[in-house]
């Protein structure tokens, strides 16, 4: 099933579940060579959230700002390849929504554990606006905060469980959007985590 949560955003609700038999040993292939990490803003703050990459280009912080780098900057090595699963699922998720020939070189991996929290932000730092924007939702649930186009507007709060997939593009690309603190809990699969895949035209 769909719900939609704009004119251009909506989520796939179980949308990977049948794409999880390949996707799961992937992201343990790729969390070995590329292993979760706390990066720091340029505010100075460490993030409660842990991430890698695969992909041509992967998203990274420092206290100098945010950047799309090619190499992993805990190693020096080029992120972990894209799986052939994740370009998959982001383009037939992608054509489901109404965006057909996406083709992601970027993809963000965030790990949330109980008490993890991703505070209201927008996505400025990717090259083509008028690309999509996939995010897969694995684990325990989270709720997403889905905002406006300015900070103070009031975010529709929006339950994000495993398996489901959001897409989000074209008007509804550059909302402010955040996952509350999350709860407690543990998921048969994944255990007390919840992994997000986002998956983006970033170069
Ligand atoms: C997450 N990650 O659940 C989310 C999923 C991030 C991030 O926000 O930047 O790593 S992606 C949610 C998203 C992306 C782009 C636009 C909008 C939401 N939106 O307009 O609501 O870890
Ligand atoms: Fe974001």
């Amino acid at each position: 099933t769909r719900d939609s949560l704009g004119e251009q955003a909506c989520v796939l609700r179980g949308y990977a579940l049948p794409y999880l038999a390949q996707l799961l040993p992937a992201l343990d292939a790729i969390q070995e060579a590329a292993p979760f990490r706390n990066m720091t803003t340029p505010g100075g703050y460490v993030m409660s959230v842990a991430l890698t990459n695969c992909g041509a280009l992967g998203w990274t912080t420092d206290r100098h700002g945010y950047r799309y780098t090619g190499r992993d900057p805990q190693s020096g090595r080029p992120w972990p390849a894209m799986p052939e699963v994740l370009s998959r699922l982001a383009s037939e998720a992608a054509a489901e929504a109404g965006f057909s020939r996406f083709e992601p070189d970027a993809c963000l991996i965030n790990r949330y554990l109980p008490g993890s929290r991703l505070s209201l932000h927008q996505d400025k730092n990717e090259k083509d606006a008028a690309a999509p924007i996939v995010s897969v939702s694995l684990g325990i649930p989270a709720v997403f905060l889905f905002g406006g186009h300015e900070r103070a507007d009031r975010p529709r709060r929006v339950p994000l469980f495993h398996g489901d997939v959001a897409v989000w593009g074209g008007v509804d690309r550059m909302r402010y959007h955040g996952i509350m603190p999350l709860k407690e809990e543990r998921h048969p699969v994944l255990g007390a985590q919840r992994i997000n895949i986002t998956l983006r035209k970033a170069g």
